[in-house]
């Protein structure tokens, strides 16, 4: 599939939004048009060709020049100016930085956990190469757990076994189609974020799959305060809670359920624990409030004739109860998803084609697609020390080491972290509160930043090493359950000075004595060879021959076998669960869990219930009267390619736009398209607004990603849209400590004074190269 004609170069190649097929003159990309095999492409694409040679891009290494003149250490990190330095003395100072912390603090000295998407490539995945670097070096501190479904991936494994079960095992999509009547999804079904899929997706299913379930009968219920997150074409009702509110919702309709005597008994004491006690609260025994829809209407805000008819409606045919990851980025994040599992039990039709339970559906484009067999993948190694955090505990870590946190039955400490390493990441961009973010990137003495572009991150760097982008150089690539796998051939050169993850790791192993260990002797191209080779060999194995890599390569993409296109979640277990138990405990399903409940903790107990949300409109009326959805967005993927197209072409006044209902916006005085100040007591930032009627009253919209640009005297205002100066860095629960992002309280206000420049995309203030420097 690869055309070369003297520096022309045509491929398809993969992106985490889809595969393309582009067009370069070998240093621009003259036309990146959708993969002809993709049904239902993603415009994000659009933002490729602008921002491959935007100038936002980092053009040569860079060294923050407090740290260069003085030495590690924190002072004027974050404002700093940026001296420009050759590679060769970037690899020097950084390695020998790194032999120090090393040696003085050794690995637990370094934290290395680094979350981030970096892009599609199984070989220049980012994570891996940093990981696989520093485990040569001795290990790292690590984190487990993600940002997408921190919370629900700590409870998972307690009440259904690994999430993985759930996730890459769900129903798949063809099997939807033919046989749902019901789909109840909580958090709706995405169109926008099932465009992305972690590591790349070659066919866009959903869509397509809901159009011929609808077709044939099925009916859709859009649980949701936004309209969009179920396409609107498809006919869904739009059922719209308080935001934080789906568990008082979802009680109640087992109320309904087991009041009325729908409840499946049998299924219940064969496949599960606990019924009899969660049965016990859902009544009131326990707290005197028995959980009827007339409760959950005075939380909610939905008529509890409406809940009622549901439940009847959910019991009448099959069912399929979904739960967005969205409903887990919350205060008590735990409760919907282990609530959305036993209503399903109570429905009975867990292990039934079409029925049962979903968790992700239209929160990334890959769940729903069947299983697939491995994938080419490059060994990380072993990391020496067994040192981690939770992920989104990044700014406690650094602000308070030594100091004591709860997690998932455990008591843990800090680590003392000394150097923070981040290589394909942006927490500038996905952590809460970023003002208390930057507080704590200003305790380490030294932060290292690889990445393509001068994001919020590389700007709180004291190194910055200048990274290459897909685009410029070859990959392999597949999404972590997508069944294509692509060649992913260099279609132009770096960008300046660019260049790949592997290459900088390759050249800081050779000064730091872990080049052999580092890159067994072979180069990127080897690399991909040898990955192939392995991988090809193992599916011969298990009877499936793969092309020779060559042939591979020539072709541009091939099918990875999947086992099993019509899986059913769960179905063996169904089937026989003595024989196919499940990981937890019991082997069942656990309505209720001992182990949880033993832990103790009061915002995590043994069983699913209502809790009150820390923040939220339903709390007492206080200075903020609106709650923010900070969810994902439309036109890009996280903060990747704000400066992009697509991604441009959405904003208002150069702000990210803000989407709020006309009443609350003429209550304040804020008209269609204009600026307005979105605020609460931990920071604010400007926005655009656009007003519609598809966003539920008392909400207001903004989604991540627009590229924090802090206001020069108060990191807590972003001029430019990050939602993230708003939302709280607060854990989900003591048991899964997850990230609760997606709502807060904020208010809204017309903003009249002259706006603010943007920044954020331009590169920060350089200095003259270092003595002696080119
Ligand atoms: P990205 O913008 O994808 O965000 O957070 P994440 O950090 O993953 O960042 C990836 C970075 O990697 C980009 O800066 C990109 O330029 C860089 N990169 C790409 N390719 C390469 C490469 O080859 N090498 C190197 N070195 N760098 C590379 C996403 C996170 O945000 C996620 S997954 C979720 S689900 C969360 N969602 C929310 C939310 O719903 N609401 C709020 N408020 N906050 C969230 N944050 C979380």
């Amino acid at each position: 599939m690869v055309g070369v004609t003297g520096q022309q170069r045509r491929a398809v190649h993969l992106t985490h939004w889809g595969a393309a097929e582009i067009e370069s003159d070998g240093r621009r990309l003259t036309s990146v048009r959708p993969w002809r095999e993709d049904p239902a492409p993603s415009r994000i694409l659009e933002n490729l060709a602008g921002a491959h040679r935007h100038p936002a891009r980092v053009d040569r290494p860079y060294i923050r020049r407090g740290w260069l003149e003085h030495g590690p250490g924190a002072a004027a990190r974050g404002s700093d100016v940026f001296v420009p330095v050759s590679w060769e003395m970037a690899v020097d100072l950084l390695a020998g930085e790194l032999r120090r912390v090393y040696g003085t603090h050794g690995p637990d000295g370094v934290y290395g956990g680094s979350y981030g998407w970096g892009s599609a490539g199984r070989f220049h995945h980012a994570q891996s190469q940093l990981h696989r670097f520093l485990n040569c070096l001795g290990g790292y501190v690590r984190s487990v757990n993600t940002y997408s479904h921190g919370t629900s991936s700590v409870l998972l494994p307690h009440v259904v076994g690994n999430e993985v079960v759930v996730m890459a095992g769900a129903t798949a999509w063809p099997v939807i189609a033919e046989h749902t009547d019901l789909i109840v999804a909580f958090g709706g079904l995405s169109p926008k974020n099932s465009a992305v899929a972690p590591g790349g997706i070659g066919r866009h299913v959903m869509g397509s799959a809901l159009a011929s379930a609808v077709a044939r009968g099925c009916r859709l219920v859009s649980v949701s305060p936004l309209r969009g997150d179920t396409d609107t074409s498809l006919g869904a009702e739009w059922i719209a809670p308080v935001p934080g509110s789906d568990a008082a919702m979802m009680l109640a309709l087992c109320h309904v359920l087991d009041c009325d005597g729908l409840a499946d008994r049998c299924f219940l004491d064969r496949y599960t624990v606990g019924y009899p006690r969660f049965a016990g609260y859902l009544r009131g025994e326990a707290d005197g409030v028995p959980k009827t829809p007339e409760w959950a209407a005075a939380l909610t805000g939905i008529p509890a004739e409406r809940v009622r008819a549901l439940a009847r409606e959910m019991a009448a045919g099959r069912t399929l109860v979904t739960v967005s990851w969205s409903l887990q980025r919350a205060k008590h994040g735990e409760q919907p998803v282990w609530l959305g599992l036993v209503l399903a039990a109570m429905l009975g039709q867990i292990g039934l084609p079409g029925g049962g339970f979903g968790h992700g559906y239209g929160s990334t484009g890959d769940v729903g697609n069947p299983r697939r067999m491995s994938a080419p993948r490059l060994s990380q190694g072993a990391n020496g020390i067994d040192s981690w955090i939770p992920v989104a505990r990044i700014a406690d870590m650094l602000m308070q080491p030594g100091a004591g946190y709860d997690y998932n039955g455990q008591r843990r400490r800090y680590p003392d972290v000394k150097l923070v390493y981040w290589c394909g990441g942006n927490p500038f961009h996905h952590h809460q509160d970023l003002a208390r973010l930057r507080e704590a990137f200003a305790r380490p003495q030294t932060v290292v930043v690889h990445d393509p572009f001068w994001t919020a991150t590389a700007r709180h760097a004291d190194i910055v090493l200048p990274s290459t982008m897909t685009v410029e150089r070859d990959d392999i690539g597949a999404g972590s359950n997508d069944s294509t796998l692509f060649a992913m051939p260099q279609l132009t050169e770096p960008y300046a000075q660019a260049r790949d993850d592997y290459t900088a790791f390759s050249a800081l192993a050779g000064r730091l004595d872990a080049a052999e260990a580092f890159t067994e002797g072979r180069t990127a191209g080897q690399w991909l060879r040898h990955m192939y080779g392995e991988w090809s060999s193992d599916l011969k194995t298990a009877g499936h021959e793969m092309p020779p890599f060559e042939q591979f390569w020539a072709d541009g993409w091939l099918q990875i076998p999947v086992p099993d296109p019509h899986q059913v979640l769960l179905a063996d277990f169904r089937r026989d669960p003595g024989r196919f138990p499940l990981s937890t405990p019991s082997g069942k399903i656990e309505i209720f869990s001992a182990a949880i409940d033993g832990f103790g903790y009061r915002d995590c107990p043994g069983h699913p219930v209502w809790l009150e949300p820390a923040e939220w409109l339903g709390g007492p009326p206080g200075r903020y009267r609106l709650q923010l959805v900070a969810n994902q967005p439309r036109r890009r993927l996280h903060s990747q390619l704000d400066v992009g197209a697509y991604s441009q072409e959405g904003k208002i006044g150069g702000r990210e736009p803000a989407a709020m209902h006309p009443a609350d916006a003429a209550a304040r005085g804020i008209t269609d398209r204009s600026l307005v100040r979105v605020f609460n007591d931990r920071g604010s930032c400007l926005a655009g607004v656009t007003l519609s009627e598809d966003v539920r009253p008392g909400v207001v919209q903004l989604s991540t990603g627009a590229w924090y640009d802090p206001d020069p005297d108060d990191p807590s205002f972003c001029r430019h849209g990050n939602p993230n100066v708003l939302t709280a860095d607060r854990p989900s629960s003591a048991l899964s400590q997850g990230t609760t992002g997606q709502l807060a309280m904020v208010e809204v206000e017309p903003y009249d004074a002259v706006p603010p420049e943007i920044s954020v995309h331009r590169p920060p203030q350089t200095a003259e190269p270092a003595p002696g420097e080119p």
